[in-house]
């Protein structure tokens, strides 16, 4: 009986302590609730849609006809049933791309769907798409470029404000958007005039409009741009930056985009924009060209794995359905990422950790097993290097181990490392690495263990982390992809010339950079074609790869009609870093493939 009552009493001074213990402050910049709730979307749809579809083209001039866009079975649940079945959580669909073409009836654009033939003027493919979302149980957003090539105003005063019109009547028709991309392209428009965008009004339109959409730009305010369009965060990722109140500065680099900023002032996690073709429209020629399993596997490790989101384009043809290419691949990576992530193999684990805060259960270690998001291992306010160890329920292999930490009280971890339990009880380092963020997902070597020992070495504040597991992947090779062209970098005053032997009639040229555009890339150049590689004739004014800095892939141009030539050469006139910011000019650029199409 006494022993009984001793017990009691323990157990109620047990809970007792556990109320006193404070939950630790949040630490730095923290995300929004909408910004969490935005990064447990992890996988995302992107849609790129619109004239391009037609024309073949990156980047419309704007000055294609309404009349080109006519898809001919159009179907947005289609859409949706394959992000769905593929596991994204939502769409974002192109509704106004650089062409200023609007794919749905703006009332203050004549370039919209309501001058097209598509059903005689009464289509609206945002109405579509956003009740497809709402029957699919997906998020509904919307990219809409500010740079419009066909808009008269764009270059003048009045743009800005006929654009936020724009933004209202898209954001306000539709029901909840869950995000708005903006592009931060800043081209010439139709009197070749450049834009000064007011930033400061379309944030504040869109927080108007939509309060919990998560604004996609280079600095935020939502998420921020990973700085490359190869689908790959930084190995470091944090998911603060630096920036001015009014997120309009100042100049950040590709660096800082794609590892953010230890410390840093705002809250913009890293979104890892990629295509799952080498362009973001959709192209006959580039059918065969979808990228494989591997390649997805590994852009899915290098986002998710890190960090960062991933919002995967799956661009519609010019049927208005998504390619059954596309649609199998999507297909394969679900099924081997069930495969890879359907067992947790910590599970039935015992979880232990060197300290626990106030000694309080409600912030033990076995939480780290629990699936509740918000239920957390955390330590005392004084601790910032501490281990915890999993002790499974038998010896388990296993190849990847998955850590993540409870972001709504801010990104802490700075370095970690684990170790496995060896036979003779000793423990042998399997990973070191930097940040944790919301998801890490850590390449270990094969390992056979019955306990696995996480070091957090360093933190910006008292570690708190709400997830822990272990798994198996034997689909995903990763020496796959060292097989990529080599190539060679040359001077940017140099042009690329080939030589057919004899005249030919020439349909085109292909342009392929090296690898992830080391060296540069060529921007700008013109095409020249000689019959004895002495003397040169020009055959096109001053032209531009579109995008190449943002996506360093292999360019096609063709010809209509073909050109009779034995020479044909391209002369550089800017070659840049791949960088995003067209001013990084570079005295290189790097070539990995050129030669003409027959
Ligand atoms: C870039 C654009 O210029 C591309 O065309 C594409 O839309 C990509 C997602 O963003 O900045």
């Amino acid at each position: 009986m006494i022993m009984k009552k001793i017990s009691y009493l323990i157990a109620l001074s047990f809970a007792v302590l556990s109320c006193q213990v404070k939950a630790p402050e949040p630490y730095g910049a923290v995300p929004s609730e909408a910004q969490v709730e935005w990064q447990k979307n992890e996988f995302t749809m992107f849609v790129h849609f619109g004239p391009n579809t037609f024309t073949g083209a990156e980047w419309g001039s704007g000055q294609e006809k309404a009349e080109i866009f006519n898809p001919t079975e159009l179907d947005c649940r289609q859409w949706a049933s394959i992000a769905k079945a593929a596991g994204m959580k939502g769409i974002i669909l192109t509704a106004k791309h650089h062409d200023g073409f609007c794919l749905w009836p703006n009332p203050v654009s004549q370039h919209t769907v309501a001058q097209s033939p598509w059903r005689d003027g009464k289509g609206d493919v945002l109405k579509e798409l956003s009740e497809a979302c709402r029957d699919y149980d997906l998020e509904f957003g919307i990219y809409i470029s500010p740079w419009d090539r066909n808009d008269p105003h764009y270059g003048t005063d009045e743009y800005n404000g006929v654009f936020v019109k724009t933004l209202e009547h898209a954001l306000g028709s539709y029901g909840h958007v869950f995000e708005q991309w903006f592009d931060r392209a800043c081209g010439e428009g139709p009197n070749g005039k450049q834009q000064v965008y007011d930033w400061i009004l379309f944030n504040s339109t869109v927080h108007k409009m939509q309060p919990d959409a998560i604004i996609f730009s280079d600095y935020g305010p939502g998420c921020r741009w990973v700085g490359n369009e190869a689908g790959s965060a930084g190995r470091t990722c944090w998911s603060t930056m630096n920036v001015n109140d009014d997120f309009t500065g100042p100049p950040v680099s590709l660096r800082q985009l794609n590892e953010g900023i230890k410390g840093g002032n705002k809250w913009a996690a890293a979104e890892t924009d990629v295509s799952i073709r080498p362009g973001w429209f959709w192209r006959e020629s580039e059918n065969s060209k979808v990228k494989s399993l591997q390649h997805l596997l590994k852009i899915y490790y290098e986002s998710v794995g890190r960090n960062s989101l991933l919002l995967l384009n799956v661009p519609a043809d010019d049927r208005g359905l998504i390619h059954e290419v596309d649609s199998l691949r999507l297909m394969e990576l679900r099924a081997a990422l069930d495969e890879i992530f359907d067992e947790d193999l910590s599970s039935g684990a015992e979880v232990e950790a060197d300290n626990v805060r106030g000694g309080s259960r409600r912030f033990e270690a076995q939480n780290l097993l629990h699936e509740d998001y918000d239920r957390y291992w955390a330590v005392d306010d004084s601790v910032t290097k501490v281990s915890f160890v999993v002790r499974l329920p038998e010896v388990r292999t296993f190849n990847r181990v998955q850590i993540q930490e409870y972001i709504p009280l801010g990104q802490r971890v700075s370095s970690f490392s684990v170790d496995a339990l060896d036979e003779d009880g000793s423990w042998q380092p399997i990973a070191k690495e930097t940040t944790i963020g919301y998801k890490r997902i850590v390449h270990v070597p094969l390992t056979t263990t019955s306990a696995v020992r996480v070091n957090i070495e360093e933190s910006e504040a008292c570690p708190v982390l709400n997830g822990f597991a272990l798994y198996m992947d034997d689909i995903y090779k990763s020496h796959e992809m060292s097989n990529l062209p080599v190539g060679e970098v040359k001077s940017s005053s140099e042009p690329l010339v080939t030589d057919l032997g004899e005249k030919k009639s020439v349909r085109g040229f292909v342009y392929a950079p090296k690898l992830n555009g080391e060296g540069g890339v060529i921007v700008d150049y013109k095409i020249e074609i000689s019959d004895d590689g002495i003397s040169w004739t020009a055959i096109s004014p001053v032209l531009m790869f579109n995008n190449i800095i943002n996506n360093p892939v292999s360019q096609e141009v063709t010809f209509t009609p073909s050109v009779p030539t034995r020479f044909l050469r391209i002369v550089p006139l800017r070659s840049s870093e791949v960088s995003g910011n067209a001013s990084a000019d570079s005295p290189t650029y790097g070539v990995s493939h050129f030669g003409c199409l027959l």
